[in-house]
């Protein structure tokens, strides 16, 4: 595959907290971070995005009487899946791991920051309104192709692909730089929305 430079590598979360040891530890979370440092020197565009809660933000169990981690709950903008206390700002758990290249990406994009909503998607916000900021960024730089790796492939990177696509960019998911966290076929449902909205999964020996 030859990659151009409208197009641009999507980096989702790829932080301690999704790492194991981390508070919402992603299975082999970072055996992600060798396969992104490899791909992204094939890249002149690179975006990372960091999950960057409020200790009080909604998404955490901690913060709902008698609410356990994995359960859900409806808000006003859908359904909430609650999880552990992770990327809380400015801890060493929402850091990036130490072993991703952070010198190349020319963004960061926060996500999560605000106490009452979600943001599992690098584009809009849980109630798919908010924007972020990031489709203007990639509007205004002209950037088409979007190649999404990182973490959770079932949450943040469904959710990031999703709404790239709609949106109208090309969009690919380059699988072997994921990892899931699985929770009730939520990875089976995830391969499902790719294929129903045309978003390749394509493996890092595409770029070699
Ligand atoms: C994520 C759950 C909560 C993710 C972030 O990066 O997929 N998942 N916050
Ligand atoms: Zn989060």
């Amino acid at each position: 595959m030859k990659i151009s430079d409208r197009d641009v590598l999507l980096v989702i979360d790829v932080q301690n907290d999704f790492c194991t040891g981390g508070a919402l530890a992603v299975p082999g979370g970072e055996r992600v971070v060798p396969a992104i440092n490899r791909i992204a020197q094939k890249f002149a565009n690179v975006v990372l995005t960091q999950d960057w809660h409020p200790a009080d933000h909604v998404s955490f169990a901690s913060n709902h009487p008698n609410k356990r981690p994995f359960e859900a709950i409806d808000l006003d903008y859908g359904v909430q899946v609650l999880w552990p206390t992770h990327c809380v700002q400015g801890t060493p758990g929402a850091e990036f791991h130490p072993d991703l290249d952070v010198r190349r990406p020319s963004l960061v994009v926060r996500k999560g920051f605000r106490r009452g909503i979600d943001s599992y998607s690098a584009l809009f916000e849980n109630d798919h309104r908010t924007p972020t900021g990031l489709l203007g960024y990639l509007r205004e730089r002209e950037l088409k192709t979007v190649f999404v790796a990182g973490l959770a492939l079932d949450f943040c990177i469904r959710f990031s692909a999703e709404d790239a696509r709609k949106a109208g960019l090309e969009v690919a998911v380059v699988e072997d730089a994921c990892r899931g966290i699985d929770l009730d076929g939520s990875v089976a449902a995830t391969h499902q929305s790719f294929k129903a909205l045309g978003i390749p999964v394509v493996s890092i020996e595409a770029f070699f």
